[in-house]
């Protein structure tokens, strides 16, 4: 313990002592002045006609006269006395497109400039998401009621920027998932990747399929109505994020059985052979009128989710479940296809109903063409597993959400080798049928993942500039076997943070150098504090001893 005390003092020792730690992500260009601006009694923010923009800078103006929160490495010059300091009296905020949809390649730069003379502060932006973007980094330069005095141009790294969350294994109340989108745009995170039903719940109402929900869902309670989804679609937007529905099929689909239980194979077998978890099931790809329901379902969200991608699932397709069934095997010995055959022709007939008949363009999981084949060149491999290269260079772009990296849902893991102190799981686990999740040695989703891991990742590694496909961008991932509305804040943040600085800055600043977890803590650490500050319960970093103790 002494030992980490010690190790973490020395780090902020290492800072240098004027570093500026109030930004995060850091933008690309920051020029300080060292000088301060005192906000006018009627600081005001205004200027453009684009409502997301008025109603972002009348919060903004709430959060900026009302946040109380004390950087710790942050100084201000010593020329800059408070009485010194000029008046600053207004931002004024010019937008060149104010109409644009919020969507993939929507152009999110932004210049600021806060005038060490004082008068007017100028935020430029070439869309009204950039504005946004350029209203937070406003925000958080203000201390008190002092504006640090500084020039910033600034863009995103990467135009894809999300986080993964799972609302089947378990329930987040609405709240619960609007706090998180507040908290994605504090951090500049511009992607809700709502991984929405499971096998284990489904928990999404469905106007085609009421019963879906009615019968898939943990209780009525526990449903996203047409109501919710319209909030949590509007309350996103105005924040500059975009939500990207995921129905994931034709695997982890077992809920379906709760009301279609004729679509589903091998719903009721022991679920080991089966899946990775249980229950077990999958759609019966050759079922005609499952594959009706499953076109009134992508119908139905692709046109509710108005986003021009759509998340068509597509992972952890287990073979051995689909041999069970005779109609199956006897089409693939007729058709002399493997089952793999079988599942690229399903996504095939899927994809062309979303790319053809829906005008969407689909992200897919890996999972297909790891083990070969071929998906519509638009498609977007989102990789879990395997290195995003291996597409990349088959001209996919692809989104990264790395397991080793950026998976947040495990709380145990880590090896304990041959330790007799130890007893396995494995070992004492009776019941055949049941499954402990946070068993099986701890291993399938460990180890812990620290936010300086997820920090040092960098997605574009290898990966040639003139690579036929492109890294779009990153994703975290809470997978909720273990996770739910009373622990998500701490689950996602701060590490989440760690992974929006990479998604924004990039992992090399302007003049090529690689970002470092020992030049970010401090600011990171001050950011932990501010995002509690903002309402977010997110983990501490540290020992508040260290605050007392910089050095
Ligand atoms: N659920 C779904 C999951 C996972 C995936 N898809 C998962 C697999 C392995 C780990 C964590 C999560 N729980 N639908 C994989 C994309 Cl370690």
């Amino acid at each position: 313990m002494k030992l980490t005390l010690i190790g973490v003092a020395t780090a902020l020792l290492a800072a240098t002592a004027d570093a500026k730690t109030l930004l995060f992500p850091i933008p690309q260009s920051v020029e300080w002045t060292g000088h301060i601006s005192a906000l006018h009694p009627e600081f005001s923010i205004g200027g453009t006609g684009n409502q997301h923009v008025q109603n972002a800078a009348k919060r903004y103006l709430n959060l900026i006269l009302s946040e109380r929160w004390e950087p710790i490495q942050t100084t201000f010059d010593t020329l800059d006395t408070l009485s010194q300091a000029p008046d600053l009296t207004n931002l004024e905020i010019i937008v060149n497109d104010n109409d644009i949809k919020l969507d993939i390649g929507v152009d999110e730069s932004y210049t600021l400039d806060i005038p060490t003379s004082g008068g007017e502060a100028t935020l430029v932006a070439e869309t009204w998401v950039g504005a946004l973007r350029g209203l937070e980094t406003f925000s958080q330069l203000v201390l008190g009621s002092n504006a640090h005095t500084v020039e910033i141009q600034d863009n995103p790294a990467f135009g894809h920027r999300g986080i993964l969350l799972d609302t089947s294994r378990n329930f987040y109340p609405t709240n619960a998932l609007l706090r998180t989108i507040d908290a994605m745009a504090y951090n500049k995170m511009n992607v809700f990747h709502w991984h929405a039903t499971d096998s284990q719940s489904w928990p999404l109402f469905f106007q085609s399929h009421p019963e879906l929900s009615a019968q898939g869902a943990y209780s009525s309670a526990e449903v996203y109505t047409p109501a919710d989804v319209q909030l949590i679609k509007s309350y996103a937007e105005a924040r500059g994020v975009r939500v990207i529905i995921e129905i994931d099929m034709p695997a982890h689909t077992a809920s379906i059985g709760e009301s279609h239980p004729d679509y589903i194979v091998c719903g009721k077998e022991f679920w080991a052979q089966y899946a990775a978890e249980p229950p077990a099931g999958q759609l019966h790809p050759l079922n005609q009128q499952a594959w009706n329901l499953v076109i009134d379902i992508v119908g139905e969200a692709t046109t509710v989710f108005t986003d021009s991608l759509y998340h068509t699932g597509g992972d952890e397709i287990n073979a051995k479940c689909w041999e069970l069934d005779p109609i199956i095997l006897d089409y693939t010995q007729k058709n002399n296809i493997t089952t793999h055959q079988l599942w690229s022709e399903w996504e095939a007939k899927l994809l062309d109903f979303v790319i053809n008949t829906q005008n969407k363009r689909p992200i897919i999981w890996e999972d297909l063409l790891k083990d070969g084949g071929t998906l519509p060149e638009e498609t977007i491999v989102q990789i879990w597993t395997a290195p995003a290269i291996n597409y990349t260079s088959k001209g996919h772009d692809v989104i990264v959400s790395s397991y080793d990296y950026f998976y947040l849902d495990c709380g145990n893991g880590g090896w304990v080798g041959n330790d007799p102190r130890y007893i396995s799981p494995s070992q004492t686990e009776t019941a055949n049928d049941t499954f402990n999740y946070g068993g099986v040695g701890g291993s399938w989703c460990a180890p812990f993942k620290t936010w300086q891991r997820i920090y040092s990742y960098d997605m574009t590694y290898g990966i040639p500039s003139d690579s036929p496909g492109k890294i779009l961008g990153g994703e975290v991932a809470v997978w909720s076997e273990q996770t739910d509305y009373h622990v998500i804040d701490g689950r996602l943040w701060p590490r989440s943070a760690a992974a929006a600085e990479i998604y924004w800055s990039g992992s090399y600043d302007k003049n090529d150098k690689r970002r470092t977890v020992a030049e970010v803590q401090p600011r990171f650490y001050d950011w932990v504090y501010r995002l509690q500050a903002r309402g977010i319960n997110a983990t501490p970093a540290q020992p508040k001893w260290c605050i007392k103790h910089p050095g």
